[in-house]
């Protein structure tokens, strides 16, 4: 288990933001800066995909984005990558049902944070007893940024999983918009996870506060 408490990590999955080098038509370094000057609470890594960088070049690029991150005081998480999260002393690493393990990797990750995608209670309660810190759970809406995404489930899971009070910290991810993002919440999510609606926003930062009031006034 990490350092951080449940409730620390509840905040932490308010606006999280993922993004790789493929994830914009600018310059992503740029765009993470402007997102976490907007107030971002987590970042996620995510290289991956058409054009994604590689070997050394993935490297520099995740070093770059942490210390980014750290310049922020925003935990730095790295996507499906084990041994490049343990290499960099990443803050966390979040994990799909088809990569590693996940208890396997919550041995080598010690008290790193571990988040994992789910798509059925079953999914939800093998990540629960293998020492997830929190669960991913979407497509919510439909989304073009992840190609091989699994079929639309609106809100149905999350409220699902809070019928059935589980506490596990939860981000919702999937096509959430500034426009979208209260029905997640309000659904039981903690947070929503978002790639395209800053990466490719025209002003990220401007589009970062709109998320944050989003999220946080739910009147
Ligand atoms: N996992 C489920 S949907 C998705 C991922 C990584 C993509 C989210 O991207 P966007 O642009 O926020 O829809
Ligand atoms: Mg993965």
């Amino acid at each position: 288990m990490t350092t951080y408490t449940k409730e620390q990590i509840k905040q932490l999955l308010k606006i999280y933001f993922i993004m790789g080098s493929n994830n914009s038509t600018s310059d992503p370094e740029f765009i993470l800066e402007e997102a976490l000057k907007g107030g971002i609470s987590v970042f996620q890594f995510r290289e991956k995909g058409d054009g994604a960088l590689m070997g050394e070049d993935k490297i520099q690029l995740a070093m770059r984005m942490q210390e980014l991150c750290k310049q922020y005081h925003v935990p730095f998480i790295v996507n499906d990558d084990i041994e490049l999260a343990l290499s960099v002393n990443a803050d966390g690493v979040h994990i799909g049902q088809d990569d590693e393990n996940a208890i396997k990797v919550r041995k080598m990750l010690g008290n790193k944070l571990l988040g994992v995608s789910a798509h059925s209670i079953e999914e939800i309660q093998a990540a629960l007893d293998a020492g997830a810190d929190y669960i991913g759970i979407g497509p919510i809406y439909p989304t073009s940024t992840k190609k091989d995404a699994k079929a639309v489930q609106g809100t149905s899971l999350v409220e699902i999983v809070r019928e059935k009070n589980f506490s596990i910290p939860i981000v919702g991810i999937g096509g959430i918009t500034v426009e979208n993002a209260r029905p997640v919440i309000q659904a039981g999510a903690d947070g929503v996870a978002v790639i395209s609606e800053i990466s490719m926003a025209e002003n990220p930062y401007k589009q970062t506060i709109e998320l944050r009031k989003a999220v946080f006034d739910q009147a």
